[in-house]
């Protein structure tokens, strides 16, 4: 056994462990794929993903088959001699522009019918302003009153800095966590406003299927529609390069049950009344 083939079956053998291990969906093969997510609209986004990708292998075999078959059939020592007479074949050329078009159409049909379902906002029973600050969002839910900035958990700010002696193995959800998440209720289709009030940042969320520009000045509109058996956390990130701490902005989504978030958001609405007195207050008493 040379010395390199010792850390190389090491290596193996932790790769075949976590293979053994892939028993849960994100882990292993699926890793290195998009997730189907949990609403209709990713599970179809996902789909025609999916559907282009075997299309792709498929004009790959047959070019890179058809190319290698060529290179072994015909080569030199088997006999074969270059055809330098033809320059042009109008029949080949036909064929050769005829069956890529064809297929740039058969592919364009379903990824319009998605293009345009995801920017079918008819039925949305709950809207959200979503705005990009450096670096955080803030979450308004139109109509309620309730509104909050969502920025980094403390715990990993902490952790993050220079020295700071943190271990972040210590820290659940390192980098992945915020002080507040957005609550929305499961099985309701939700309308997102989006947008930003310093620079361009993104709003996505790949469990949903929604990544969408914040641009201040602009409103972009998005939407998601939760299945109603998956009530849970769903972590994204800012996805638009928005200057030092864009890779400290994550999103965290609470998905829960409508008869939950209405509690939530009765309760909210009564706390941020019952404090913005006293917060419309403060500057004043600052000031003096
Ligand atoms: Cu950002």
């Amino acid at each position: 056994m040379s010395f390199k083939s010792v850390p190389l079956s090491a290596a193996a053998a932790a790769l075949f462990a976590s293979w053994g291990g892939a028993a849960r969906a994100e882990s292993g093969w699926s890793l290195l794929n998009m997730t189907p997510g949990v609403t209709e609209m990713s599970r179809k986004i996902y789909e025609l993903h999916m559907l282009i990708f075997w299309v792709c292998v498929a004009i790959g075999v047959v070019v890179f088959g058809a190319m290698l078959y060529s290179i072994i059939r015909f080569r030199r020592d088997k006999g074969a001699v270059p055809d330098t007479t033809m320059v042009h074949n109008t029949k080949v050329e036909i064929i050769w522009t005829i069956i890529p078009v064809a297929i740039l159409i058969a592919m364009a049909i379903p990824a319009a019918r998605t293009l345009v379902q995801i920017e079918d906002l008819r039925g949305t029973q709950l809207t959200i302003k979503v705005t990009g600050y450096q670096w955080g969002w803030n979450y308004e839910y139109m109509g309620t009153g309730v509104t909050f900035f969502s920025r980094l958990d403390r715990r990993s700010d902490a952790a993050r800095q220079v020295n700071s002696g943190i271990d972040p193995e210590t820290v659940p959800h390192y980098l992945l966590n915020v002080d507040n998440p957005l609550v929305v209720p499961v099985g309701v289709k939700v309308r997102l406003l989006i947008t930003a009030d310093d620079v361009i940042h993104s709003w996505w969320m790949p469990a949903f299927g929604v990544k969408k520009d914040a641009i201040p000045g602009f409103v972009n509109e998005s939407w998601f529609k939760i299945d109603p058996d998956k009530t849970g956390v769903y972590r994204g990130q800012c996805a638009e390069l928005c200057g030092r701490d864009h890779g400290f902005m994550p999103i965290v989504v609470d998905a829960r049950t409508k008869e939950d978030f209405e509690a939530w958001i009765k309760a909210k609405a009564r706390e941020q009344k019952s404090a913005a007195p006293a917060s419309a207050q403060a500057p004043a008493a600052a000031s003096g």
